[in-house]
């Protein structure tokens, strides 16, 4: 392969070496030059929304089994972009910037068609282990998806595999005044074509959404060699509360098409360009918003300027270990600004008791404090 330029082999063998012979965060390791992206994980969250339509569509559902399908389809719509969206921009898998304690990321989609606004909020809620709290909603559909993101990683063969820690769960308003929940888990990753340095992700074993109602989506990954040929393949059973046989089952390659195994009417289809998330202009943004915060580090990056970048880095990194000491002599505290931890998720605890293959039994949580000021001039 040509993925790592000649100048960069050796530091990349050493940091392949790096890696197999760790575990733990590897995003606090330093990489070479050639695979690093000027996005920080902060803005992965808004690859939720990315089919803003798809999103909106569940608050048209005409029942539990419809509602339950139409958040089947917008989950399985979204893995393209959370998944391979960096092969497509950047020709690889890249290593995100770490993101600090406190930082931010803000922006919606606006209002078109009928489909109302959807809003993104975004806190990294901590540095050691990274975890990153989102809120997206969409208020006047009544929708609501809370959750938190972070990583377990491990090298086996050759790959790295991500276990992904933490879980989402949807709240959707219903006309008669209630609410229906769904508590959404995440698959695991593996990222080959590492030794190459050409990066890539293959989605593995099976996630979850279990709905209050009692249905219950099962989703299979599998990669080349499985099911059939081909990459980035699912299998997605959905079943009736307390029903152990499927009502329906949904087949197809997660970032192309799929269908109804039985009946071959098309399920999802994201062959279609998706639609990026607005944001303010950087100088209208808070200083804590990512792509303010990492402008310099993000420029040097794009423009190949690797001696600028990696000062502004460590400038930033210099800054946060400094406030870390500061807090510690004055026996303060970091303080989230729009989430609140919590050691205990009811909705989540509820609902695992329906679906007995959720593991872990209980998780913690950051509830939204519905404090953001608004994003742009279209509210
Ligand atoms: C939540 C997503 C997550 C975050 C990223 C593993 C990874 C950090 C976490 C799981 C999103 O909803 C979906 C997509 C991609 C995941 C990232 C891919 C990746 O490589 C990084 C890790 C930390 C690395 O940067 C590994 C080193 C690198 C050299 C490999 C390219």
């Amino acid at each position: 392969g040509q993925a790592v330029p000649a100048s960069q082999k050796s530091s990349w063998a050493a940091f392949i070496k790096t890696i197999a012979s760790f575990s733990g965060d590897l995003s606090s390791l330093t990489a070479p030059p050639f695979i690093l992206s000027p996005i920080s994980l902060t803005e992965f969250p808004a690859y939720w929304c990315e089919r803003p339509e798809l999103f909106s569509a569940i608050a048209d559902a005409k029942d539990e089994e419809d509602r339950s399908l139409r958040v089947l389809r917008w989950f399985i719509s979204t893995l393209k972009g959370q998944y391979t969206s960096r092969n497509e921009s950047m020709g690889s898998e890249k290593k995100p910037l770490n993101p600090v304690l406190g930082e931010l990321f803000f922006g919606y989609w606006p209002d078109k068609n009928g489909r109302g606004q959807t809003d993104l909020a975004v806190e990294q809620v901590s540095h050691h282990p990274p975890i990153t709290a989102y809120y997206i909603s969409n208020k006047s559909k009544g929708l609501a998806l809370q959750g938190h993101s972070a990583q377990k990683t491990s090298f086996s063969s050759g790959s790295i595999i991500v276990k992904q820690i933490g879980h989402a769960v949807l709240t959707v308003k219903l006309p008669d005044g209630g609410e229906e929940r769904f508590v959404i888990t995440l698959p695991k990753l593996r990222i080959d074509g590492i030794w190459y340095g050409s990066p890539y992700i293959e989605l593995t074993d099976t996630s979850y959404i279990q709905s209050s109602s009692g249905w219950l989506s099962t989703i299979e990954y599998k990669g080349r060699g499985y099911f059939s040929g081909k990459s980035h393949q699912f299998k997605a059973s959905v079943s009736a509360p307390g029903a152990s046989s499927a009502t329906h089952v949904f087949e197809g390659l997660w970032h192309t098409t799929s269908k109804d195994s039985k009946t071959n009417v098309p399920f999802t289809d994201v062959t279609c360009p998706k639609e990026e998330v607005t944001v303010a202009p950087i100088d209208a943004q808070d200083e804590w918003e990512s792509r303010r915060l990492w402008a310099a580090v993000a420029r040097g990056i794009r423009e190949g300027d690797f001696e600028t970048a990696s000062r502004e880095k460590s400038k930033i990194e210099n800054e946060q270990r400094q406030r870390r000491r500061d807090e510690q002599a004055a026996g303060t505290r970091w303080e989230l600004r729009h989430f609140r931890h919590l050691d205990n998720d009811p909705v989540y605890e509820k609902l695992v008791k329906i679906c007995k293959s959720i593991t872990p039994s209980t998780e913690d949580t950051y509830e939204f404090l519905c404090n953001v000021p608004p994003v742009g001039n279209e509210k």
